[in-house]
């Protein structure tokens, strides 16, 4: 079989596991390269390879011996290098978000359409844990009837020291801001952020906890609460009300004790390790969308709507009203 050769730019924690991932467990790909902000981090991942390592994600997307790039770098900087890796005509996997703007979202969007191809794979991992997948399935069968109502929660034990500012939502809400629509199968009407009385093991100059509100297209409702830091453990809560039942989203798979009158057992601490196995399935299936030359996951138009919506519902935070999500037109690459 045809292998792709990848680079991956960033090394820090969730770069390193998708090395080893496509490496050891995506037959279609090979990596071949690394890079780093910090080249040392870059230069010890390819010691234990024996590949190649960057100084910037620039000089590695314009290798000639890398086919398609994974942008695993800061937040800030996906655009630069996404848009990088389409001057290059190079497959990308972005991880989330694809921009920290609804606008380099847009930039990004055009230079694919002037390609006339879907390049990118925006980095919405959740879409491939059985847990959501039933669920999509579930309400995809009409067994619940038409979805009404979706509750979740997104509660975080700890954040990197950098963590600030509108992160809450660029960052941490955003998987919910791309879960919550492709599990209804609809979009955002308004947005809305509310905030709550600062959680007082949550230091940081961000709202800690906050409230996300949403209304559809459809007419359902959506909340999501989300807390960055400070939480009891790494707890991922979603429930769909629907016309004639309802589903929730099972706890990861954990040991049950009975011990001293009581019926336990352990939740997750670190967000890294909850989605492990949806990690290895999205990059098996990009792996494969790269040799059919055909993107089939998350893709640039889905980064663009949960950059549209978090834009709108951090001008709520000043305005504390709901505001519109308002999007550009959909281009057919993406119907
Ligand atoms: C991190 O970047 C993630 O993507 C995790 O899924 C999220 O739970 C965590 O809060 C973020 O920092």
């Amino acid at each position: 079989m045809a292998e792709v050769k990848v680079g991956v730019i960033g090394c820090g924690a969730i770069g390193r596991l998708h090395v080893d991932r496509l490496q050891n467990l995506v037959p279609e790909t090979r990596v071949v390269a690394v890079s780093d902000y910090y080249h040392e981090a870059a230069e010890q991942v390819a010691g234990k390879y024996g590949i190649k390592s960057y100084a910037l994600g620039e000089e590695l997307i314009h290798s000639p011996d890398v086919e398609a790039v994974v942008v695993a770098s800061s937040d800030p900087s996906h655009v630069g290098y996404v848009l990088e890796a389409l001057k290059e005509k190079k497959y990308v996997f972005c991880e989330k978000p694809l921009a920290q703007t609804a606008t380099d979202c847009e930039k990004i969007i055009s230079e694919e359409i002037a390609i006339g191809k879907k390049m990118i794979q925006v980095g919405f991992v959740r879409r491939y844990d059985r847990g959501f997948a039933e669920i999509k399935r579930i309400i995809h069968s009409g067994e619940i009837g038409s979805p009404l109502i979706l509750h979740s929660a997104h509660r975080n034990v700890t954040q990197a020291p950098d963590f600030q500012g509108t992160r809450p939502i660029t960052q941490v809400a955003i998987h919910e801001l791309d879960m919550s629509r492709w599990l209804m199968n609809d979009e955002y009407d308004t947005a809305q952020v509310l905030d709550v009385r600062k959680n007082s093991f949550s230091k940081g100059d961000y709202l800690d906890p906050l409230m996300v509100l949403l209304t559809t297209k459809n007419g359902s409702r959506i909340d999501i609460e989300v807390q960055s830091r400070g939480a009891y453990g790494y707890d991922i809560q979603c429930q769909v009300v629907g016309e004639k039942g309802l589903v929730n989203l099972p706890d990861p798979p954990a040991v049950v004790k009975r011990v001293n009158a009581k019926c336990e057992f352990d939740l997750m601490t670190e967000w890294s390790k909850r989605f492990l196995e949806a990690y290895d399935i999205e990059f098996q299936d990009w792996g494969k969308s790269l040799v059919n030359g055909k993107i089939t996951g998350p893709n640039a138009w889905d980064g663009y709507v949960a950059c549209v919506t978090a834009d709108a519902l951090i001008h709520s935070i000043e305005t504390k009203q709901p505001e519109q999500v308002v999007m550009i037109e959909k281009h057919s690459l993406y119907q």
